[in-house]
């Protein structure tokens, strides 16, 4: 194998997380579109608890978790281009707005999960808290970003692909949950993001 091989759909906003960064640090590679709901076996070998992304390195080492694979990413791309800032207060805050990001996509996704379930036992209370949680963090960022082009002082950061990420994801399974008047920064952060090469390499399949 020639280039890595990312394992997952761009459905996932983990996955997809993961596809931007390598687009954006021009890493080419090749991607193995397996389910995060079918497809047990091939999940199952890359990474025991069967979760989606993975990323297979040239070397045949398998990288798994979002975050462990941003992190091999960032320092492969070297301390001036990393996504993630090195040290100190900078480094805390941009962990910070991704720990909200990540946090709001699994409220969102457990939502998801929610909805799903067989009537007898669906919990609508459950369902709508959970969504009122993930908005609750899209709402904090918003705050966070007030008005600013990016997240961090120093332009594109991991917080502005994974809250990008994030939001186009619920966008997606949970339309008219994050209302664009009450979000303007944010909604102009994703507009600017999805309109990236690398964003539209990456878009939800
Ligand atoms: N913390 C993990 C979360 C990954 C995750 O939740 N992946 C989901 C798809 S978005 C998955 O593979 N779900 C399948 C399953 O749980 O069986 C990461 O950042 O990679």
């Amino acid at each position: 194998m020639t280039v890595p091989i990312l394992l997952g759909r761009f459905l996932s906003p983990y996955v997809r997380r993961v596809g931007v960064t390598l687009n954006h640090f021009d890493i080419a590679f090749e991607r193995r579109i397996i389910s995060a709901i079918g497809d047990q076996q091939e999940r199952e070998q890359a990474n025991p608890v069967g979760r989606v992304p993975a990323l297979i390195l040239t070397s045949s080492e398998t990288l798994i978790d979002s975050a462990a694979i941003l992190d091999y990413l960032d320092e492969r791309a070297g301390p001036e281009r990393a996504l993630i800032p090195p040290k100190g207060e900078p480094r805390r805050k941009t962990l910070r707005q991704i720990a909200i990001a990540t946090g709001a996509i699994d409220r969102a996704m457990a939502a998801n999960a929610e909805r799903r379930r067989p009537a007898a036992q669906h919990d609508q209370e459950r369902q709508d808290r959970l969504l009122r949680q993930a908005r609750q963090g899209f709402e904090a960022l918003e705050r966070e970003l007030d008005g600013h082009d990016w997240f961090g002082d120093a332009g594109l950061s991991q917080a502005d692909i994974t809250t990008a990420v994030g939001v186009t994801f619920i966008n997606h399974i949970f339309p008219e949950t994050l209302p664009p008047a009450a979000l303007p920064s944010l909604m102009a952060l994703v507009d600017r993001c999805e309109a990236s090469s690398a964003f539209q390499a990456a878009l939800i399949d």
